[in-house]
């Protein structure tokens, strides 16, 4: 039984939810092991059609990994959790199945990572995006600084990795970052018809 993902299907489409609101749904060692696991069992299964990966509540996708945690971790500890990030970013990229994003408000960090893997990414007008790492005197290290230039290009990707500046989703929708923007009420519904419109397809 999972704390801190929810899953539930309509149709074909496996909706998973990531529910850690107090911490605006950021990624701590928990939430990625969760997230992994659910993420492998859905790819497996039959009959799915695609998944839909959004966060809970009405203000943030995934504001990052959980830069509390990070703060404590040491060299061994801090490569696992990289890996681990890597793991489920990979996955998701990898995955048979349409992975697409719909991005309900902060998508920062390894947030915004996790957006970047999938196949599509669908935001509502409060979301914003953001590569802070460096701000922390990170880089992003879930994969954005190859996944980030190949969807906006290389230019507009070094801007948001060198500055750390968080942009809304008119700007993300100009630069390419995202394939759509709806209002947030309907975010999810527009989501559902596009996958709806996908599974039609052979
Ligand atoms: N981690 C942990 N807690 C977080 C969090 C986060 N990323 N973001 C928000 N929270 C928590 C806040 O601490 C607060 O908790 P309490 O104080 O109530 O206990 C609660 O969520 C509500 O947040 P706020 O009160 O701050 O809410 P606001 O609406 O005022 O502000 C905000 C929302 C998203 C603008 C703000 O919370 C914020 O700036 N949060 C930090 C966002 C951030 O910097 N995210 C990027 C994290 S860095 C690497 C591997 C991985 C990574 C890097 C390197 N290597 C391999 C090298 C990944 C890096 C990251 O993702």
């Amino acid at each position: 039984m999972e704390r801190f993902i929810k899953t539930s299907l309509q149709n074909k489409v496996w909706i998973v939810t990531i529910d850690r609101k107090d911490a605006l749904n950021a990624m701590n060692y928990e939430v990625l092991q969760e997230l992994d696991l659910v993420l492998k069992a859905l790819i497996k299964t039959k009959n799915i059609g695609a998944i839909i990966i959004t966060g809970a509540g009405d203000k943030s996708f995934i504001a990052g990994a959980d830069i509390k945690i990070m703060k404590k971790l040491d060299k061994k500890t801090a490569y696992e959790f990289s890996k681990l990030g890597q793991k489920v970013t990979n996955r998701i990229e990898q995955s048979i199945k349409p992975i697409i994003a719909a991005i309900n408000g902060y998508a920062f960090g390894g947030g915004c990572e996790i957006s970047l893997a999938c196949h599509l990414r669908f935001a509502s007008e409060n979301a914003t995006f953001s590569q802070p790492e460096v701000k922390l005197g990170l880089i992003p290290g879930w994969g954005g600084t190859q996944r980030l230039p190949k969807i906006v290009g290389i230019a507009r990707a070094t801007e948001m990795i060198l500055l750390g500046n968080i942009i809304n989703s008119e700007k993300a929708l100009n630069i390419g970052l995202v394939n759509a923007v709806f209002p947030k009420k309907t975010l999810m519904n527009n989501v559902m018809n596009i996958v709806d419109k996908i599974l039609l397809n052979g």
